[in-house]
């Protein structure tokens, strides 16, 4: 039997634009290597046998001024915050082959040897351009947008928006023109070159105007690659830029002839829409010109945006990814770029939204599914689940449904619309979600305890199947949760051995056993309403105490009598006699587990609260309530309208820490 080519893939070449280091990298720059690295990682889990390729790119006249404002070398100025980058991309596991520098040895033979050969074919030869360039965009100027500004006439670049300068210089041009046929041919000839679609017709549309012929070179800029056979001139920093997708694999490299022929043609260019031209124009026309063959696809993304404008290093608007990253955690950062940033179009960041993605997609949906079902194995004894043989008709139907789903996730990642993928698999986990709440699985630990374990079973395989397909997004969760089922990701990524994991959990007849394993939960839920709540209280005092409205101050002594501390609820039961009140055993770290009565019955659901922290105060005196005693009080949040929220910290503390 034939298998469809989404389950399958030998090589995958992938690579990101190599970045401009002015400044640290910042979200958008994350972003583009996310989207390369889920690419990456998803070939990887097919079995092939994968290069991804990122960098910087170091030279031209951006570089130059930027390096003359700081007061330093290009080089060295290059040197200090190239390290920036690849620190950054170690911390979210962008987990590349080679990271390339426009100033690395190899690169530069290569884009020598390249422009001689352009030479010896007659391709290339020596003029005056006169015209505007942008600077931020390292463009030679061919549309304009002019803005009258108090009489004075600025020419704008029209893609970022910026005054340009003028220029008249000698340059080496390209014989771009040559190429205009050819070009609107291979564009006929494979419709998927672009992904989204749409942006292959803006880019017909532009070669359909007219090539004029490029230049390659510049005469008034000394920092960059010299130019062969004439020391006045170094290379255009687009045509040295765009080389390091062949050289980064060896080209020019007589050592590495077989490592290039292996994995040149590149298989995916990751970009955002700013630099198309570039790679759908002038990259194929290069490629052309000296014989290579041309790129498979390029992946072209919107931008992040804030507060409805580009985020931008020239705007100041950027987001910190290292920020991010000390506050939420890489994982749940990937996630919510990939899942929340629709490839096709621009998209804005928030926090409010990514902690409510957060908690609900990977806290709510998919931990508390982990979570609640080691809990029942736990409290029932039967964390060792044995291999099932016998599936009920609900169990069958909830695996046909995660091959369905398994099928669309796959389609999605093939055709690279990662967060269609990711919707997708979240289907899967809100399915299983309902299965587990109609199967009620605590209620079967009572009375049948075969289907009990039937179910359990069924949500293990479920949980494997989206540790397996979340790796991509989530690498280090994802194995976490895995170890939590007994299992670990069975990656081999020795060459020609590899396995595809996607086409064994294709094949797979759920015969698996589990060895579930209890644990911290896996991600921190932000609960956005107690936080603008609070904010909002806040404020409401902050102007209450202007008005002189509180009279009833204590002393910092007294604050120091109560012992406020934060404790995990490690269970949850209600008391049958009372329609209000839950029988909670909170670990308190070194405090002990205290037992909490708590009249909280109408506001929660058990789920809500097993597992989570909340805030307690231990030394109140106990209490006897209906035959029990309650050693202690859960501190809630409760507004106008009697709403109540758990309180906890904001990310997870170690239990029995004190609230100073
Ligand atoms: O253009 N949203 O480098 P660059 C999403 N050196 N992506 C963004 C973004 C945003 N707000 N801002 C930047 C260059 N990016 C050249 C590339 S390649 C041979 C040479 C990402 O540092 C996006 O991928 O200006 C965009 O194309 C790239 O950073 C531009 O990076």
């Amino acid at each position: 039997m034939s298998v469809e080519n989404k389950f399958q893939s030998q090589k995958f070449y992938v690579t990101t634009p190599i970045y401009y280091p002015t400044a640290k990298p910042h979200l958008g720059s994350l972003y583009s290597t996310l989207l390369a690295d889920v690419a990456a990682r998803w070939h990887k889990l097919l079995g092939a046998q994968v290069f991804f390729l990122t960098g910087t790119d170091e030279h031209g006249q951006k570089i130059a001024q930027a390096a003359e404002k700081a007061g330093v070398s290009p080089q060295q100025f290059v040197d200090n915050l190239v390290g920036e980058y690849t620190s950054m991309w170690h911390k979210y596991e962008l987990a590349y082959t080679r990271f390339i520098r426009t100033t690395d040895s190899d690169h530069v033979q290569a884009v020598q040897l390249w422009l001689q050969k352009l030479i010896d074919r007659n391709l290339i030869y020596k003029a005056n351009y006169t015209g505007y360039y942008c600077t931020p965009c390292e463009t030679f100027i061919t549309d304009l947008a002019y803005v009258k500004s108090q009489d004075i006439e600025l020419v704008l670049c029209s893609t970022c928006q910026r005054p340009t300068s003028y220029l008249a210089e000698e340059n080496y041009f390209f014989r771009l023109s040559n190429y205009q046929a050819k070009l609107l041919d291979f564009y006929a000839q494979n419709p998927n070159f672009i992904v989204p679609k749409e942006r292959l017709n803006e880019v017909i549309k532009f070669v359909e105007s007219g090539l004029r012929d490029l230049c390659l070179s510049r005469s008034t800029v000394t920092w960059g690659i010299k130019f062969p056979g004439d020391n006045k001139h170094v290379t255009y920093v687009w045509a040295d830029a765009l080389n390091n997708y062949i050289s980064g694999v060896g080209y020019g490299n007589s050592n590495k002839t077989k490592e290039f022929d292996f994995w040149w043609p590149a298989d995916l260019h990751v970009m955002g829409k700013d630099i198309v031209r570039f790679h759908a124009v002038y990259w194929p026309a290069f490629l052309l010109a000296s014989d290579l063959p041309l790129p498979k696809q390029l992946l072209v993304h919107g931008w992040l945006k804030v507060n409805d404008q580009k985020m931008s290093k020239s705007l100041s608007n950027t987001i910190d990814p290292e920020e991010l990253l000390n506050n939420y955690g890489a994982d749940p950062v990937r996630y919510y770029l990939v899942s929340q940033m629709a490839i096709t179009r621009d998209s804005e960041f928030s926090i409010v939204d990514l902690e409510q993605k957060i908690s609900s997609d990977l806290a709510n949906d998919l931990g508390n599914l982990l979570n609640r079902t080691v809990q029942l194995a736990v409290q029932n004894n039967c964390v060792k689940i044995p291999v099932i043989t016998n599936w009920s008709e609900s169990s069958q139907k909830l695996r046909s449904s995660l091959l369905e789903i398994l099928d669309t996730y796959a389609q999605y990642m093939h055709d690279n619309y990662y967060y269609l993928a990711l919707a997708e698999l979240w289907k899967l986990i809100k399915l299983t979600n309902a299965f587990f709440h109609t199967q009620a699985p605590w209620v079967l630990a009572k009375t049948d305890c075969n289907k009990f374990i039937e179910i359990l079973s069924a949500v293990c395989h479920v949980l494997r199947t989206v540790a397996i397909l979340s790796w991509p997004v989530l690498p280090t969760k994802s194995q976490q949760l895995l170890q939590r089922l007994g299992h670990e990701l069975a990656l081999d990524l020795k060459p020609n051995n590899s396995k595809n994991l996607i086409l064994e959990l294709k094949n797979n007849h759920w015969d698996l056993d589990f060895n579930l394993q209890a644990g911290e939960p896996l991600f921190t839920r932000y609960d956005q309403n107690l936080k603008i709540k609070v904010t909002e209280k806040t404020n409401m005092s902050v102007e209450n105490i202007n008005q002189g409205n509180i009279n009833n101050y204590i002393g910092i002594e007294d604050l120091t009598k109560i012992e406020l501390v934060v404790g995990t609820i490690i269970n949850c039961e209600a008391i049958e006699k009372s329609d209000k009140l839950y029988k909670l055993q909170v670990d308190c770290g070194a405090y002990g587990t205290r037992q909490i009565l708590s009249g909280i019955k109408q506001y929660f659901a058990p789920a809500d609260l097993l597992n989570r922290q909340a805030l307690f105060v231990l030394n109140l005196k106990p209490r006897q309530m209906l035959g029990l005693e309650s050693q202690g009080m859960m501190l809630l949040a409760k507004d106008a309208e009697n709403n109540l929220q758990r309180m906890a910290p904001i990310a997870p503390v170690p239990n029995g820490t004190r609230l100073a």
